[in-house]
């Protein structure tokens, strides 16, 4: 035997000590069953402060270290293969990964990546699943911009809207006002969209709304962009705003909503790792994955018989 650890080795030989990546299994060893992962290591929509390229593999460190307790099936696909500064042909291996991911897996969480990834992953899972779906975005912003050049992730739900709106019922949870021009909030009304400000959230509240919302949805795509939580909980993001939501409301509130639907989908977007400090943003975030995907396993689990 050798007296020297290997790499990737838990330092601590504690063999009832379980966690998620002692059961990750890899996209040829999957099955129907199980939910899956991939990363979308793209951020060349990001206009302000890149670095959410850096996200998945950081993600996957922290989530693959949190304990498990249920007997989950998931997988990892690996990154999906983005063309470095090519949105158009990024985005179509997106539509195609997340179609593919759609049709095989019982659920599936993007680990992102710029919120430009939404749009496309949403737009596919509507085209291979079917019927009309909720969008339960946790946001500082409403990415609603219409740019006159260039790119932008905070245009991506404005395309999906006038892409995909007849289809879709959108919620956007952790809004600062101060951080959005005044003409987005009057778009979003007229959009449809419903938002919910950061400083007076009720879980409560916002749930009971939620129903209203998402009364008609067959299935719902949950995306967590990273800024929605304070910056003093999450300061490795590229649009950082004061005033957030606590890690400990979001997950109350992903516990809560993920109880009631049947939920399809997610993503993760928005952190930049050369931005976090001591790491805090990545641990918190991959407890929001960890949080989605044990919720996803018992949510599926519920809605398994098809529509
Ligand atoms: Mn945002």
């Amino acid at each position: 035997m050798s007296v020297f650890r290997k790499p990737g080795e838990r330092m601590i030989r504690d063999p009832g000590d379980l966690r998620l990546g002692d059961i990750i299994r890899s996209s040829t060893d999957c099955s129907s069953e199980c939910l899956c992962i991939a990363g979308v290591p793209w951020d060349w929509s990001t206009a302000g402060r890149p670095g959410a390229r850096f996200a998945p593999s950081r993600l996957r460190e922290y989530l693959y270290s949190y304990n498990l307790h249920k007997d989950l099936c998931l997988c990892d696909w690996g990154d999906i293969a983005i063309a470095p500064g090519d949105l158009g042909k990024t985005s179509q291996r997106i539509y195609e990964a997340v179609e593919n991911l759609s049709r095989t897996c019982r659920g599936f969480l993007l680990l992102g990546g710029d919120h430009s990834i939404t749009r496309y992953s949403v737009s596919s899972a509507l085209e291979t699943l079917g019927g009309r779906a909720g969008l339960l975005v946790f946001d500082a912003h409403l990415d609603l911009r219409q740019l006159s050049e260039g790119f932008s992730s905070g245009t991506y739900l404005r395309d999906l809207l006038s892409e995909r709106g007849d289809r879709l019922r959108v919620a956007v949870i952790g809004v600062r006002s101060h951080s959005i021009p005044r003409y987005m909030l009057n778009l979003a009304e007229k959009l449809g969209v419903k938002y919910f400000y950061s400083e007076d959230l009720d879980a409560g509240s916002v749930v009971n709304t939620l129903n209203e919302i998402f009364s008609n949805v067959d299935w719902i795509y949950i995306s967590f962009d990273s800024d929605s939580l304070d910056p003093s909980q999450c300061p490795g993001v590229n649009s950082p705003s004061p005033l957030g939501i606590s890690l400990k409301d979001a997950v109350k509130i992903l516990d809560m909503v993920m109880k009631r639907y049947r939920i399809v989908g997610g993503d993760i977007v928005e952190y930049a790792p050369p931005l976090d400090q001591g790491d805090l943003c990545g641990r918190n975030l991959a407890l929001i994955a960890y949080r989605i995907i044990n919720n996803m396993w018992e949510s599926s689990a519920r809605y398994k018989a098809p529509q």
